[in-house]
């Protein structure tokens, strides 16, 4: 069962529904994902029980990005050996940050998105005019509740320029916060769902002119945090009327100087979770 947002075909509104992979049934009275995570995890357990609304065939309905009002996006970096590795590569004089960080007690954290700029599954995402070498950055993402608690999985891509973080790791809001930079989605997979989240598989393809140009997959057995803690220390001074996505960190990073391409399909799957597939274009205006 995955948690849906998606444009009603009754309304042409955005509706909020569980989808079974067979049907959308739409939650009454529900029309943001963010209501849903006002409620504690036993508390969204038993509304989604209790679906009370019109059916649409899944097939049929086109979802949004399952993050909206308030919510924000955020995102935690070099969680896993690859992240680390990739990112001394490409930043020489300030690859010291990067190692230090992974050992440390504090994870890092930073801002990602609001809601309204999240492409959804289907959409696009950008690489910037700026920029010569961008990625997509597939990460399992943490649906929180306004308590912190993790109420979801979802797939996040942080799409990022290294160019630009490469320089100067100062620069890391402009490599990794403008529009197109963030997709999310397709959908909520309740936590009860998923069994052991720590034995995840991810994948991600990126195809031009229909040939595949790179492929990796990895695991989230090899993140170094606990989900917990990312999601503690984010909500430790911080409050989230509407609840957060938190992405947990990138393990596939392709070598240096693979980059991104406008028109690049850009598959995410993690197992469990979802497959995100959206399509790159180059600068603000194409978006
Ligand atoms: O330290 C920079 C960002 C790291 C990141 O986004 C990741 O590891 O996924
Ligand atoms: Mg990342």
């Amino acid at each position: 069962m995955h948690i849906v947002r998606f444009v009603s075909p009754l309304t042409d509104a955005p509706a909020v529904g569980v989808d079974d992979g067979e049907q959308v049934v739409e939650l009454a009275g529900v029309t943001t994902v963010a209501e849903l995570l006002r409620l504690p995890v036993e508390g969204l357990r038993e509304r989604l029980a209790g679906v009370d609304g019109p059916g649409h065939p899944s097939a049929s309905v086109r979802r949004l990005a399952p993050v909206d009002g308030l919510m924000e996006v955020w995102a935690a970096g070099v969680t896993y050996r690859r992240s680390r590795e990739a990112r001394v590569l490409e930043s020489e004089r300030a690859a010291d940050v990067y190692e230090l960080v992974y050992d440390a007690e504090r994870p890092e954290l930073f801002f990602k998105s609001v809601a309204w700029k999240v492409s959804g599954d289907g959409g696009r995402i950008a690489v910037r005019s700026d920029s010569e070498i961008d990625v997509p950055e597939p990460e399992l993402g943490l649906v929180l509740n306004t308590a912190g608690e993790i109420a979801g999985y979802t797939v996040v891509d942080d799409v990022s320029s290294r160019t630009i973080e490469g320089v100067n790791p100062l620069y890391l809001p402009q490599a990794k916060i403008y529009l197109g930079a963030c997709a999310v989605g397709p959908a909520i997979r309740p936590v009860w769902e998923v069994s052991d989240p720590y034995a995840l598989d991810i994948t991600l393809t990126i195809a031009r002119g229909g040939e595949t140009v790179w492929d990796g997959k990895a695991s989230t057995s090899g993140l170094h945090r606990r989900l917990d803690e990312l999601a503690g220390y984010l909500f430790r001074a911080d409050s989230f009327p509407d609840g957060a996505v938190l992405a947990t960190g990138t393990s596939l990073v392709p070598d240096l100087p693979f980059t991104l391409q406008d028109g690049d399909a850009v598959t995410i799957g993690i197992a469990e979770v979802g497959t995100l597939t959206t399509t790159v274009v180059r600068g603000l205006e194409a978006m």
